[in-house]
């Protein structure tokens, strides 16, 4: 049965692939999973529909026959899980592939997410300018220890796997406001997972929508 996913009907992002149906478009196309996907506006998220599938109202969702999923790493961990190719057959390395998509989003994500935060919701409040460094120090401090801990490899355990797929997909974030420079061997790693014929494949096609739901020029 072909899933179906949801998606930003208009993309905030401009078409960046930054937003979270980017992980699960790539995650589908590692495996070769034909999907299809349903646009919603920010209006709908909101309306009894959307909110059957996803309680808080959100993208992304997955829908395969009875089967209704929200959270984007929830449904990379289904796609990886039923599909070929995003975990390891080794029950030890599968577990540690497992643990790389829990830290990238448990721990790695959640000092962007703070940074994002403040740069972009809170730069009029008193607290911005005493939070920044702080903030800023330890988002430093994690993506130092994942440094560390990538070294020259090329993924974070062995073959490229559902981990790496997260990780590179958090670390994204970073890229455009020059936060990875003084990590080289992050840039270079990130940049190894959108060489990926499937991460090109899944930017691609929502770059499509974004493209699509821009007014023709004049
Ligand atoms: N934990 C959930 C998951 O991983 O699936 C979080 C889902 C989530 O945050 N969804 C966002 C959403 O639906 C879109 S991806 N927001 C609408 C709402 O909450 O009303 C987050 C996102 C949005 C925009 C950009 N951007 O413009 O760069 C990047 C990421």
């Amino acid at each position: 049965m072909t899933p179906t996913i949801t998606v930003f009907a208009q993309s905030p992002d401009r078409g960046r692939g930054l937003a979270r149906d980017m992980p699960v478009r790539w995650a589908l196309e590692e495996v070769g999973q034909p999907y299809e996907v349903g646009l919603v506006s920010f209006d709908e998220m909101k309306r009894p529909g959307h909110l059957g599938r996803h309680p808080f109202g959100q993208i992304p969702t997955y829908e395969e026959g009875d089967l209704v999923l929200f959270e984007s790493g929830a449904i990379v961990f289904h796609i990886a899980a039923h599909g070929a190719g995003l975990l390891p057959d080794d029950a030890d390395a599968r577990a540690r592939a497992i643990t790389w998509m829990f830290s990238a989003l448990s721990t790695v994500e959640p000092p962007i997410l703070d940074l994002q935060t403040l740069k972009f919701q809170e730069r009029d409040t008193s607290w911005y300018e005493e939070r920044l460094p702080l903030v800023e120090g330890r988002l430093g401090d994690r993506l130092n220890q994942l440094s560390g801990r990538l070294g020259d490899a090329d993924w974070l355990d062995g073959d490229f796997s559902a981990g790496d797929l997260m990780m590179v997909s958090v670390l994204r974030r970073l890229k455009a406001p020059g936060l990875l420079e003084p990590f080289p061997n992050l840039s270079a790693y990130v940049d190894r997972g959108e060489a990926r014929p499937a991460f090109k494949r899944a930017f691609d096609a929502q770059l499509a929508v974004f493209t699509a739901s821009q007014p023709a020029d004049r």
